[in-house]
């Protein structure tokens, strides 16, 4: 008989215990020590991609339905299609594709969470970070640090779509948000276009500045032009196994990360480049700037080309495969987990 009643008697004994202990809001702890201290990552999170040909219309779309004025930031989120309804494309990380119509502007706040955008579609759109505006142009990655202001409007006569990247559930998870709107719509040009880069980004600096760890980064665009010709240049030498030509951006002034929670990237594979295995505890978000590839996460093959954005969950296994010359833009967590000790990486 009574091993059987037993197990059972004891699995009874402990629910009615479970049961009642939860009227106090307690619960055990060995019902999940292994997924609260997993011997490995296990993200919610899922490998997927969005091809941009694919929902381009449902983004032009929005621009028939509502202003950007009136939605504030006109954006559809790219969210984990294993985590619908967190407005969350990994645990920490928020991706979007933001569109602003000819005429628009999409008005003057600031927050807590760090922003970066990578322009993907149209031109004539500029960004204003502090006072300063930067015309938006394809490929260009253009950052807004936590507690900057920032609008964007539109010049031009196409609409324009940017991929905007943000450290928003990583904030949620902090309660730590914090925001503001301008007291204008769009802030007053404080300095010509051009200024921070030169006086910041062109390997010299003001005689007088001294950047301290509070203060925002001073360059706040990265041009795709500049990326791009390092890229190529770079291109001449023996790619990395696993990483092909692969550059991360820094503050000029520090060489850290541009902003403190949120680190970017731009690399190149030339055609037919394979890289070896990879995986990392940052959860990437990429987007194709040019060629052709195929990513493959976790074994799943996931064909890309330009503008189409896809996620790698932390610990989840990268492969690329580079069908033409390929520029790809990524953007992680790598930066905050490693300044709490906690990045890793396997090279497999
Ligand atoms: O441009 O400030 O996609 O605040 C989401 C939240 C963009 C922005 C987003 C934002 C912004």
């Amino acid at each position: 008989m009574n091993a059987q009643i037993q197990i059972d008697d004891t699995a009874r004994q402990r629910a009615a215990y479970y049961d009642r202990i939860s009227q106090s809001s307690l619960t055990p702890l060995w019902e999940v020590l292994g997924a609260l201290v997993p011997k490995q990552p296990n993200s919610p999170a899922v490998g997927a991609l969005w091809k941009y040909a694919d929902i381009r219309d449902y983004v032009m779309e929005a621009g028939r339905l509502i202003t950007a004025e009136e939605a504030e930031r006109r954006v559809l989120i790219l969210e984990n299609p294993a985590m619908r309804g967190n407005s969350s494309i990994t645990q920490t990380l928020y991706a979007g594709l933001q569109l602003i119509l000819p005429g628009e502007i999409a008005p003057a706040h600031r927050h807590t969470q760090s922003a970066l955008r990578l322009v993907l579609d149209g031109e004539g759109a500029y960004t204003a970070v502090d006072g300063e505006r930067t015309t938006m142009k394809r490929g260009d990655f253009i950052i807004t640090p936590a507690w900057t202001y920032h609008d964007h409007g539109n010049l031009g006569d196409t609409p324009v779509v940017w991929l905007d990247g943000l450290d928003i559930p990583l904030l949620r998870f902090f309660d730590a948000g914090f925001a503001e709107h301008g007291h204008t719509v769009a802030q007053s040009e404080l300095r010509p276009e051009g200024d921070a880069l030169a006086r910041y980004g062109n390997n010299m600096l003001p005689m007088d500045f001294q950047q301290t760890s509070a203060q925002p980064t001073k360059v706040f665009v990265y041009p795709f032009a500049r990326t791009r010709e390092s890229l190529l240049s770079i291109a001449r030498t023996a790619a990395d196994p696993h990483m092909g030509h692969k550059l991360r951006f820094v503050n000029p002034a520090t060489g850290a990360s541009p902003m403190p929670t949120m680190g970017a990237f731009a690399q190149h594979l030339p055609a037919g480049f394979e890289t070896q295995s990879y995986r990392s505890t940052d959860g990437t978000v990429y987007a194709c700037l040019e060629g052709e590839g195929v990513a493959e996460i976790n074994g799943e093959a996931f064909p890309f080309q330009p503008n189409d954005v896809f996620v790698v969950p932390s610990w989840h296994t990268l492969r690329l495969q580079a069908r033409k010359d390929t520029i790809l833009f990524s953007y992680s967590d790598r930066p905050a987990q490693q300044s709490l000790g906690l990045w890793r990486e396997q090279k497999l």
